[in-house]
């Protein structure tokens, strides 16, 4: 039987509506090889038209590591034909998943290097375990990010803080990615953690609790405020608030819209149907 690469969990109960996506080639320490990235595509798709998906969770199921980037091994195995498609299609997915239109967070409780890395910056949030490890090695490898890394990192950091890490290929932890703002937030260590309790995936449990967070409010006034928010930093600031206004003008005849308001007046928790 084969084993799925990427495995989704549809959360239930008051969790209704969180999707935890996970990475699962414990045997490469989830590398992106061309099965795992094209799996990962097919389930990009199934999630982008599904609308009772509201949060996307990203997480791996392999201790101590997110994602190692590219499958070093599979790749030199390729012809530079095979090795230029197998990009197209890595950086396809990623966009893919910078495309979702609901909020995606990274659960990073491990190792996520060059690609790996690369991916988790095309989420909207991300959440570090006490054992993240951050980094592009690529130029160490004689390469450069070539994933979106060197626009996506200078786009949240800015040029010169991402050169440093590009230039010296650093890997560093969870408190230097919080201090950059290349993470959210941070979960420390344990201290009374005995033999039972792990803290292999302590970043994805507070990953969870920030969709938790997300998921009472208006899916439709989520999407669009991502929408906008994206939109931002690609066009002239004119553009950016007409596309602001456009993005408003869907909001405001949904029934979720008129059910905040009435929640509001009643001194209730509102219910959101996501139309
Ligand atoms: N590709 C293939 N196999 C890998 C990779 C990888 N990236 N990383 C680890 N593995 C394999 C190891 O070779 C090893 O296999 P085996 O058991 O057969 O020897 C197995 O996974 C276990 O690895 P380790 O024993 O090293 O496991 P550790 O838990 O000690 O360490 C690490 C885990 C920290 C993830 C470590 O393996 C590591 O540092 N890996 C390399 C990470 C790296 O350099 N990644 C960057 C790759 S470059 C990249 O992603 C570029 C993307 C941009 C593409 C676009 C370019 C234009």
């Amino acid at each position: 039987t084969t084993v799925n690469e990427v495995v989704l969990l549809r959360h239930s109960g008051a969790d209704k509506g969180i999707l935890t996506l996970e990475l699962n080639r414990p045997k490469a320490k989830n590398a992106l090889s061309r099965s795992l990235v094209a799996e990962f595509r097919k389930v990009l798709s199934e999630i982008r038209n599904d609308h009772d998906v509201r949060v996307v969770v990203i997480r791996s199921t392999v201790p101590g590591v997110f994602c190692a980037g590219a499958d070093l091994k599979e790749r030199a195995t390729m012809s530079p034909t095979e090795v230029e498609q197998f990009l197209y299609s890595m950086k396809t997915a990623f966009k893919e998943l910078e495309a979702l239109p609901q909020p995606t967070i990274a659960a990073l409780d491990g190792a996520a290097l060059g690609g790996g890395f690369e991916l988790s910056l095309c989420c909207d949030l991300r959440i570090a375990g006490p054992r993240a490890i951050l980094g592009l090695p690529e130029t160490s490898l004689a390469i450069i990010p070539g994933a979106g890394g060197t626009l996506r990192l200078t786009k949240l950091i800015g040029s010169s803080r991402t050169k440093a890490l590009v230039f010296t290929a650093r890997r560093f932890g969870p408190y230097p990615a919080l201090s950059m703002g290349i993470v959210n937030d941070v979960v420390e260590a344990n201290e009374c953690m005995d033999e039972n309790t792990s803290d292999h995936s302590l970043g994805y449990e507070r990953a969870i609790e920030w969709a938790r967070e997300i998921l009472p409010n208006g899916p439709i006034a989520v999407r669009m405020a991502k929408r906008s928010i994206d939109h931002a930093s690609k066009v002239d600031p004119g553009t950016g608030l007409d596309v602001e206004q456009l993005c408003y003008a869907q909001v405001i005849p949904t029934e979720d819209r008129l059910e905040g308001l009435r929640a509001f007046k009643e001194k209730r928790k509102p219910v959101y149907k996501g139309c």
